[in-house]
């Protein structure tokens, strides 16, 4: 470790503030970088394990020895211990929100739903144990057919800042109830809160089953992406560095779920009413986690007519947001994460303004802005449709509301990115915003409503074009980490199943 780190401030506990690499039952003594608070930036709360691709390894083949028994256990076996594991994690959860809040600036209320997704995920998935374990059998006349699920091996984790623990539990959850034993490398910019989680999973379930290699991607995560004994790579994080970690999985012939940004549009129908309720709905989901969340509201389309009522009810609320530090009370826009997000923004907003938009940075300021990674909440109009503050993901809190003619124009502009994560169409006329909804390129379209949460389990979510690849919630998840097992046993195959009359009898013995 590195000796003299900068004393963190209160928010983060001594037990928490190094996230510290777990190698089967090895702790290795690693040098570490810095983890700093974004309302904060000259502020360290911690450090992080600088793992290398050699740590990789060790902790992939740790988890590679783990497996046979591991997934030697029944389904329900396994799920017994996850549940017991989320007993074990729940006196921890405001601890890592409290940790979260300092390390990503996320608001608490926003850190206690992250955080709590480590027990939840375990809980949400061991009940699906049944369907794990599930085997199919079916008999078509003298063939009779076994169908089961197999874990496919060591599944690796690789997971952004924005939602650390919820995003990684939601991952190695499925994994570890099909049998798979996992590595996770968590965030360089958020590894704490997740890492402390992962310690205390580690020692709730058998050796070598959770291991954690904290690190920085180009070294840790490319390694873990690429390792020969990986046999799915769960990411969720950029379009390129997704490319990447799927260019690294193609060389082993490693399967790949990717969960890359979403772009989302909202389309309000020209029969939509404009009332407080919309605007609020389309506020909270434009702006929940200062617009650093993939399923957030990312622009939106509006029929002309509503235009003009829509951006005033939308600027009149966002002038009310209050913006400042995560651990000011009532603070709805926190800081972005990172650096590189307020530049992106600043970028942005300012080219905005150069394309003749008309730009409003508003909210109610709280607290000191001066230090932090802050970023008003913006609303953007008059802005060309192909402008970049429509086409790219933003991830920052400044919205562009885009008028059109008709239901054709508002979904050709929707399709024309190459997002497709979510979308969400607003009317007073349900069937007819089905059936525009049904003509959006997304994984999921919402009907008058689009926020966290309303994506329920039943359904499968991911998306579409170069939003990712594959499908997770529930059943979707516990694929994804297992290979269909066929057992195929003809009884009568030689006068059943043609073909064998070409081959020479063998000579009969005299
Ligand atoms: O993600 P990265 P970043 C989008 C969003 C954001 C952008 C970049 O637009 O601004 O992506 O965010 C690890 N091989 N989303 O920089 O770089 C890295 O260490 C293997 C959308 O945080 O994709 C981290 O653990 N791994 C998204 C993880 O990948 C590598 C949420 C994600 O980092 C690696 C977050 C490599 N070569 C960002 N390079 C969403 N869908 O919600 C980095 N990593």
């Amino acid at each position: 470790m590195s000796a003299e780190a900068p004393a963190p401030p209160a928010p983060v506990p001594a037990a928490w503030r190094t996230a510290r690499a777990r190698i089967g039952a090895n702790v290795p003594d690693l040098p570490c970088a810095p983890v700093d608070d974004p309302a904060d930036p000259d502020t360290v709360v911690g450090e992080y394990a600088l793992g290398s691709a050699a740590d990789v390894d060790a902790a992939v083949r740790a988890a590679a020895a783990a497996f046979p028994a591991w997934a030697a256990r029944s389904a329900a076996e396994r799920a017994g211990l996850m549940l017991a594991a989320a007993d074990r994690l729940d006196p921890l959860v405001a601890t890592a929100a409290a940790v979260l809040v300092a390390e990503v600036g996320k608001v608490p209320a926003e850190a206690a739903v992250d955080a709590g997704g480590a027990s939840g995920m375990l809980r949400r998935y061991a009940v699906l144990h049944e369907t794990a374990d599930e085997a199919t059998v079916a008999q078509d006349g003298s063939v009779r057919t076994i169908l089961r699920h197999r874990p496919v091996g060591p599944v690796a984790v690789i997971m952004p800042w924005n939602s650390p623990v919820y995003l990684a539990f939601g991952a190695l959850a499925p994994a570890l109830l099909t049998g798979c034993p996992v590595v996770v490398k968590p965030p360089e910019d958020a590894p704490l809160a997740l890492t402390g989680m992962l310690h205390a999973l580690a020692d709730a379930l058998p050796v070598g089953v959770v291991n954690v290699v904290p690190g920085r991607g180009p070294e840790a995560g490319q390694a873990l992406a690429g390792h020969p004994q990986v046999r799915a790579v769960f990411f969720t994080g950029g379009i390129e560095t997704g490319a990447q970690v799927a260019r690294a999985a193609a060389a082993t012939i490693t399967q790949v779920m990717l969960e890359l940004g979403g772009n989302d549009p909202a389309l309000v129908l020209e029969d939509a009413t404009v009332g407080p309720q919309l605007v609020r709905e389309l506020v909270a989901g434009a702006f929940t986690g200062s617009g650093q969340i993939c399923q957030n509201i990312k622009r939106i389309y509006v029929h002309r007519r509503r235009h003009d009522e829509l951006v005033a009810g939308l600027t009149a609320l966002v002038e009310q947001l209050p913006v400042g530090p995560a651990s000011e009370p009532g603070v709805l826009i926190a800081p972005l994460t990172t650096d590189a997000g307020v530049r992106r923004a600043e970028q942005l907003v300012a080219s905005a303004r150069a394309a003749g938009a008309r730009v409003v940075e508003s909210g109610t300021v709280v607290g000191d802005l001066r230090r932090g990674r802050f970023v008003r909440p913006t609303i953007v109009t008059e802005l060309p449709p192909d402008h970049p503050l429509v086409l790219v993901e933003q991830f920052c809190p400044v919205l562009p509301v885009i008028a059109v003619d008709d239901d054709e124009q508002a979904i050709a502009e929707a399709n024309r990115t190459e997002f497709g994560l979510a979308a969400s169409v607003w009317s007073d006329d349900v069937a007819h915003a089905e059936a525009v909804a049904a003509r959006v390129e997304a994984g999921t379209v919402f009907v008058n409503v689009h926020r966290l949460g309303a994506s329920i389990e039943a359904v499968p979510y991911g998306g579409v074009k170069r939003s990712g690849i594959g499908r997770n919630h529930s059943t979707w998840s516990l694929r994804a980490c297992t290979e269909p097992h066929a057992t195929v046993t003809w009884s009568d195959a030689a006068s059943t199943l043609p073909g064998l009359a070409r081959w020479p009898q063998p000579e009969r013995a005299s």
